[in-house]
């Protein structure tokens, strides 16, 4: 291998004092940039956006979207946070989901003023949503959009807001550093340059971490030549969860996951079928299991009996199908594009095929390319269905993540806010969209609206701690160092071998994350086990997890791209380990269809309806899990979509 590729020994080291730092660049963090700026004038508060990627396609709208999942109009936020709750079956904050409710239209109504097209219903077309234009809904929540570009334009106004001097790209942010004189308050962050040999140093007063999700914690289903597929962004590798759990941030919820009933291979979203298209999915003989199995939504009242049953049951009900040989599931793309052609024109027709496609091209495209790849035009051919592998969210039909400070206007037990809006129970550390746990629903505009709401907080803040000085519990050379140990332990032991990715004394981060996978594939209920697992199965998984943490020390870097990957498998790890814990701790299946204990197979009312949170000590790598009550806001939860 050519020495000029090398990466030095030692990086160079950039040290800059911040105000207020933004770790990510996806919705959330856009959200904040566009409203911090709006108060911060005049305060003299510095505010810098630190982004792994680069902001215009960075995060989980990459691609763009075609719906807006989140959009009120004239409907009642407690009616929201009744359908957030019953889609989670039962256990999620009211208070942080009212609260998104309130907000979020406005979030949307900026998109539309920045230059997002949304589809209006006829004779509307041309009016605003602000001027009351009447969008076209898919479902009750959720409204069209031409997306192709949705990230650009909402990208664009947070950067025009935080202005470009203020924004760092490509710098991968590896973790947060606790005050020397007071370790529940963060006093900075550390990462590295993904395109120089350069690590960064920030000192803050308060920081907002929003990295996004989990992804490539479970072994994909697509794996060999379809690596790299997956439906949520293969960037977003668990920074946020590990980073503040590091920092000692409680977190809430992580024993919930999501498993999305996605196009097969393609993992395209299945949405815009079933709500716009009116489509139906049925076993391979054509039967609609949502009928056919409907007898099993009784046995997990009241979140199956909600007009439309919660998200992780109606999989329940498709698994059914596939594990006793009826599959597989389709999603009838011709029955449905029949029916709606009835009353057609030819030409409304062709508009309809091209809609089809445009649902993918929008936001999935290689979806489209599946569907091209195999001849399948979906006006004559339905196309296979399949639940993916896990992702760990609190945006989407997911909800785990942090515990946050809510608002204090709607009767909340006490102990739910605790001074400012969206901090975590570490000082100085906020968080919003994927990061805040058990509130989900969101998606990409309740994600910007509560980057909004975390802002507001975060200055409030930072203006009441304007003379504090933040110290490092921890030397920059001692950072640095352990940033540097993957590259390091490359260059000491490379001529040992003759093969370069064959060492007994490191281990390649793609071995390490093919590791992990197995790992949690296998044992905490993957696809491999038709997402099953035990106390047994979960005792394995703890003692090899434990290993993997110790061989995570050896990875190796042999440029930049691998210390990327290096420390994204150290955030999946500490991710995967909370994910482990969390279901290990509550002894129901909480959630048929996204995973089972099968020592527990049924939900457990009286027990369990209660949130699970932890705390991880950083110093005896151990964690602490309890319960904590929890209580409903709105009315029970059965409203439907
Ligand atoms: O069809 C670091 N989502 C949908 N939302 C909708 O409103 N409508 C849809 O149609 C949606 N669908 C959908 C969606 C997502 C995906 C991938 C597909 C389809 C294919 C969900 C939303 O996109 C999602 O809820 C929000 O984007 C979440 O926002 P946020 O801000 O919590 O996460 P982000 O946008 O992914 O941003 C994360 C950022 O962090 C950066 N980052 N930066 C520095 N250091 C590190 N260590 C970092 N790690 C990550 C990232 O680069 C990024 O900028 S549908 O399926 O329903
Ligand atoms: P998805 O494309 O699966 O990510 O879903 C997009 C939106 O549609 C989300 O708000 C989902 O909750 C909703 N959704 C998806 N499938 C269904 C369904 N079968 N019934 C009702 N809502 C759905």
């Amino acid at each position: 291998m050519s020495d000029t590729k090398l990466l030095p020994s030692n990086p160079e080291v950039v040290e800059e004092e911040v105000d207020i730092l933004i770790i990510g660049g996806g919705m959330a963090a856009c959200g904040a940039s566009y409203e911090i700026m709006r108060w911060a004038e005049g305060t003299g508060l510095k505010v810098k956006l630190v982004d792994k990627a680069a902001m215009d396609r960075s995060g989980a709208v990459a691609q763009g979207l075609s719906a807006i999942n989140t959009y009120l109009g004239d409907q009642d936020p407690a009616d929201y946070a009744r359908m957030v709750a019953n889609d989670l079956m039962g256990i999620t904050r009211d208070d942080l989901v009212y609260d998104v409710g309130r907000h979020v239209d406005d979030s949307v109504q900026l998109f539309e003023e920045w230059g997002l097209p949304i589809w209006k219903q006829p004779g509307d077309e041309g009016k605003t949503l602000k001027d009351g234009g009447k969008p076209v809904r898919s479902g009750k929540w959720q409204i069209m959009i031409n997306g192709e570009s949705y990230k650009w334009i909402v990208a664009e106004a947070a950067k025009k807001a935080l202005g470009t001097e203020n924004i760092q790209e490509r710098v991968f942010i590896v973790k947060l550093v606790n005050d020397k004189n007071d370790p529940t308050r963060v006093a900075g962050a550390v990462g590295f340059s993904v395109r120089e040999a350069k690590v960064y140093v920030y000192k803050f007063k308060a920081c907002l971490l929003v990295a996004g999700g989990a992804v490539n914690i479970f072994r994909p289903r697509s794996v060999g030549e379809g690596t790299g597929r997956a439906w949520y962004p293969v960037w977003n590798a668990g920074s946020t969860y590990a980073m503040a759990a590091e920092a000692g941030a409680e977190m809430t919820m992580m024993e919930n996951r999501f498993v999305p009933a996605r196009f097969k291979d393609g993992y395209g979203p299945v949405g815009a079928w079933f709500l716009l298209f009116k489509a139906k999915a049925t076993n391979a003989f054509g039967e609609v299991y949502m009928d056919t199995n409907k007898e099993m939504l009784k046995d997990y009242p009241p979140y199956g009996l909600a007009a439309v049953p919660a998200t992780c049951l109606r999989n329940h009900l498709m698994m059914k199908e596939m594990k006793e040989g009826r599959g597989p599931i389709y999603m009838d793309t011709p029955a449905a594009m029949a029916k709606l052609a009835e009353k057609m024109t030819p030409k409304e027709v062709k508009h309809l095929e091209a809609e089809a496609w445009e649902d993918f091209l929008d936001m999935c495209i290689g979806q489209a390319g599946v569907w091209a790849g195999e001849n399948i035009e979906p006006e004559k051919k339905p196309s296979e269905l399949m639940p993916t592998e896990p992702y760990l969210l609190g945006s989407h039909s997911g909800c785990c993540g942090i515990w946050v400070s809510g608002p204090e206007d709607l009767g909340a037990p006490a102990d739910w806010h605790w001074g400012y809006r969206s901090m975590t129970t570490v000082k100085g550390l906020f968080t919003a969209g994927d990061g805040v746990g058990a509130s989900g629903h969101k998606f990409s505009s309740g994600s910007h609206t509560e980057g909004r709401i975390a802002a507001k907080g975060m200055l409030k803040f930072a203006l009441d701690n304007k003379d504090w000085r933040p110290e490092f519990e921890a030397s920059t050379q001692e950072l640095v160092d352990e940033i540097w140990r993957p590259a390091r332990t490359f260059l000491e032991n490379k001529d040992y071998s003759t093969a370069v990715d064959v060492n007994p004394n490191y281990i390649t981060p793609k071995m390490l994350q093919f590791r992990l996978q197995k790992i949690m594939d296998e044992y905490v209920a993957g696809v491999a086990t038709w997402y099953q697992t035990n106390a047994k199965m979960l005792e394995i998984a703890e003692e090899k997890l434990g290993m993997l943490k110790e061989d995570a020390l050896k990875m190796r870097a042999k440029d930049l791209h691998e210390l990327l990957r290096a420390w994204e498998n150290y955030h999946r790890v500490l991710t995967a380990e909370a994910h482990m814990k969390h279901i290990q701790f509550r002894k129901e299946s909480r959630y048929p269809g996204f995973y089972y204990r099968m020592d527990h197979n049924f939900i457990d009312e009286e027990n369990w309806k209660c949130f699970v949170n932890s705390t991880y000590d950083r110093k005896t790598k151990t964690w602490n899990v309890f319960k904590r009550p929890h209580v409903d806001l709105v009315s029970k939860p059965t409203s439907g979509h």
